[in-house]
């Protein structure tokens, strides 16, 4: 579910926001799309604490801001560095903490050098007084906290800016304290948990990289052997390789015809499409989109509504619908979005001939052949599955690299059946849970942990939920220590300075203990590999964190961008910037698919054509593909229809008119004809869609694809069939916050 969309953990928690002096939002709009979240922020802001809002369109939570920063989309690197430029100057970074506790901050120090003011206002739009004036209130407001979303990882340099951000919370000593860190609002319902458990083409669940021992080690814990595994895959190579993304599954069954990008997958295309919930209706190249569903051999949608992928697409024949259960159906954890689990218990036994998603997994394994490897661990002796309680435990014993071990099923019931005995700012329990946070957030190390409510704060022990930076580059590079310094080892640790990740090679030496024979039988090769969690537990006696207390990098010696870079979008409005701030390299091979970057941007000047910034973002009634919503009359009457937020000034020099019709295209020729709706909100060089409509495509009616009685209250053009081409570097998240279009009288 998560897969390309959304990156990024909270380190924080929405209570802990209150606790904030600055709040700095980028790219994100919580009073429409978390507005139950968005309480927290408006009562920081009763205390005082300052509320800056960086977005390229005047939201409902830029009007409550103190101060707001309309920027050119796609320019945020550029507006970072320009406030780390003026802290610089200043001298307001937290300089102990960047000897301390991060690397390579010499390297932003002189990238920031070149971002003046003026260069940035150039780059961005934004005012240098307005720069100048954010810089100083959230340097001199601490603990400022930085929130982000979907404005900053929906662009080519999406991954980059999830970067950025948080070095300017690095730099200002921001991260691992009470009321500060980089918290990101996610986005559905236990995203964070869908993330967690592998919803991801790049990683094993938890996060674990795709190599032999995370098989190996996933293979036991699912109780089947690795020859088996293996022999899962076309070859071993397949193993080890990063599977499409939501953004681009249709490439693989486009397979180079046609003029599409070619792919490589083992000399073979994709044939069949099983979709549980969302992703397919809302991504961007909607008309790829139809054109993948076409041609599939079969496709499968399991949703409690009708997909309308189901709808969008002329194929006649092998689509299956398949009714499932809801969460009012369904029991079991979920992830909030900071890190905190929960316990959901079923209100309804599932309704007519629904089922929960797993069965439809259980079924469809047996009908593949893989059903007694696929639930050995959580089937006992007679064939009955315990679910959910089992599979819980299997995710505890074996997630190890984020710490869920604590929660088992008992635990996360508990703390949910107790809900009021929790406190909203702190998350600490009181009564029997005193010393336990809200929900454990992970990492929770063992079962008799608390919780760790905010990530890397070093002025707590492990043991309540302190900790470092993770260890995982190395100790030393370029002759610099990559382990935190002396002085920054979580409070009461037997280590004052940095520590590397503990295995069983090197825990004796570094823990200063001596291990039996019989522990050291049990013992898996690292914390994240070890079923017996005596490495954890041994750690915890010591107040060491199991994965080590390192620095943070700044520079990433494993990215195309070592350090975050300012790269114009793909389709941008400024020529002349393209020609300085260029694209990356077209990446073969990405996730299985041939990227375009610079033989796009490069191969014209699209902002003459199409001089318009696009901007797609969120409405309050409506949510992602929306069908759940416009199948509500009370919510569609609220957005009866498709529509454009279009500045009148604009519209002006188009002859359009509140209300009337007016057609946008995009620069791969595609187009959609949308009703205008007369904002300031939007200033003249931009327009704004909700991407929450589908069932029209380029004038053309699909809705009577529905089967009788099921279609929704409202259809309409889905604003993806004209968002532009253009992918993230690293996770391939489409560009749908960074294109151009042109707009006319309809
Ligand atoms: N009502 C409602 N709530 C939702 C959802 C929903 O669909 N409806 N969806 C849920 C999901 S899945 C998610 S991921 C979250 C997303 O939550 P948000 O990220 O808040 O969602 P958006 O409204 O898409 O985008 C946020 C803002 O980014 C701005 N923006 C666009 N381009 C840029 C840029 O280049 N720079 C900056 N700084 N800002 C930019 C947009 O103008 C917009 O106001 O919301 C969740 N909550
Ligand atoms: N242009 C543009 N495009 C975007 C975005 C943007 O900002 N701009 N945002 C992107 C983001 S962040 C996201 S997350 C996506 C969101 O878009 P989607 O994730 O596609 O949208 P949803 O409507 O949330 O899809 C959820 C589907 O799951 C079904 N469902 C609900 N509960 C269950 C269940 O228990 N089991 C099963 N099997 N199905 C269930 C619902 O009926 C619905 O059809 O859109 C992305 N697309
Ligand atoms: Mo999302």
């Amino acid at each position: 579910m998560a897969n390309t969309w959304g990156y990024g953990a909270m380190t924080n928690h929405l209570g802990d926001i209150q606790k904030s002096k600055a709040i700095i939002i980028f790219g994100a709009n919580p009073a429409v799309n978390h507005p139950v979240g968005f309480r927290h922020f408006l009562l920081a802001k009763q205390k005082g604490a300052k509320l800056i809002v960086v977005d390229p369109r005047f939201t409902h939570t830029a009007a409550k801001a103190d101060y707001f920063a309309q920027i050119r989309p796609g320019t945020d690197i550029a507006f970072i560095y320009g406030m780390l430029h003026i802290i610089f100057k200043n001298g307001w970074e937290d300089k102990d903490y960047i000897e301390k506790r991060t690397y390579g901050m010499e390297a932003i120090i002189e990238e920031a050098k070149k971002w003046t003011p003026e260069v940035v206002e150039d780059v961005t739009s934004v005012k240098k007084e307005i720069l100048e004036e954010i810089a100083k209130v959230y340097a001199q407001n601490r603990p400022g906290t930085l929130i982000w979303a979907m404005g900053l990882t929906q662009h080519t340099i999406g991954t980059s800016n999830t970067r950025m951000a948080p070095i300017l919370q690095l730099v200002l000593g921001n991260v691992g304290v009470e009321g500060g860190g980089t918290n990101i609002l996610r986005g559905h319902d236990n995203v964070q948990g869908a993330s967690d458990m592998g919803c991801l083409s790049e990683n094993l669940p938890g996060y674990y990289d795709l190599n032999e021992t995370s098989w190996k080690w996933f293979s036991k814990q699912w109780g089947v052997s690795h020859e088996w595994m293996k022999s899962r895959f076309i070859n071993e190579d397949m193993m080890y390789k990063k599977g499409f993304t939501l953004a681009r599954w249709w490439a693989g069954v486009l397979n180079g015809k046609d003029g599409n990008d070619p792919i490589d997958n083992a000399g073979t295309s994709l044939k069949a499409l099983v979709v549980l919930g969302n992703g397919i209706t809302s991504t961007a190249q909607q008309t790829k989109v139809k054109e993948g569903l076409d041609n599939l051999d079969l496709l499968v949608l399991a949703d409690p509504f009708v997909n309308e992928a189901a709808i969008i697409t002329d194929k006649k024949d092998n689509i299956f619908l398949l009714p499932t259960a809801t969460q009012f159906e369904t029991s079991g954890s979920v992830v909030a979005t900071n890190r905190s689990g929960q316990w959901r218990y079923q209100v309804v036994e599932p309704l007519y001939e629904c089922k929960p998603d797993q069965e439809i997994l259980f079924e469809l394994a047996k009908r593949i052949g893989f059903y007694d490897e696929y639930t050995k661990t959580i089937r006992d002796d007679k064939g009955n599955i315990e679910w959910p309680e089992a599979a819980t435990r299997e995710i505890a014993n074996t997630l190890k690299s984020i710490g869920y071990t604590g929660w088992t099923p008992e635990r996360l019931k508990k703390h949910t059946d107790n809900w009021d005995k929790f406190d909203q700012v702190t998350l600490k329990g009181s009564g029997e849970f005193e010393n336990e946070y809200y929900g454990l957030p992970w990492p929770c190390w063992t079962e008799t942990h608390p919780g760790s409510p905010n990530l890397y704060n070093i002025n707590l022990p492990v043991s309540k939920g302190g900790m470092g930076f993770r260890a995982r580059f190395g100790h030393i590079r370029d002759g610099k220590n990559l382990l935190a310094e002396e002085g920054s080892a979580p409070v009461d640790s037997s280590i004052n300075g940095g520590y590397p990740q503990i295995t069983k090679e090197n825990i004796e030496k570094v823990l200063g203990i001596t291990l039996s024979e019989e522990e050291k039988a049990q013992m898996g090769n690292s914390w994240s590999t070890d079923a017996s969690n005596i490495i954890a537990q041994k750690c915890l006696e010591k107040e060491i964190a199991p994965y080590g207390n390192a620095k943070a990098r700044a520079i990433a010696w494993n990215f195309i961008d070592q350090i975050p870079l300012h790269r114009e979008p793909l389709h941008s409005p400024r020529q002349d910037l393209v020609e300085k701030y260029p694209t990356f390299e077209d990446q073969e091979n990405q996730y299985r698919v041939f990227t375009r970057f610079k033989s796009i941007q490069s191969a014209k000047n699209y902002s003459k054509e199409f001089p318009i910034n696009l901007i797609t973002a969120r409405l309050v009634n409506l949510n992602g593909a929306g069908m759940e919503n416009r199948a509500s009359m009370y919510l569609t009457r609220l957005t009866p229809e498709m529509f454009c937020d279009i500045n009148p000034a604009l519209a002006a020099k188009y002859d359009i008119k509140d209300g009337s019709m007016m057609k946008i295209h995009s620069p791969e020729g595609t187009w959609i004809k949308v009703k205008a709706r007369f904002t300031h909100a939007v200033n003249e060089k931009s327009i704004f869609l909700p991407f929450h409509f589908t069932g029209i495509m380029q004038g053309v009616d699909m809705t009577k694809n529905f089967p009788a009685g099921t279609a929704p209250y409202a259809s309409g053009e889905s604003a993806n069939t004209v968002t532009n081409y253009g992918y993230d570097i690293s996770c391939q998240i489409p560009e749908t916050k960074g294109g151009l279009c042109r707009i006319e009288k309809a």
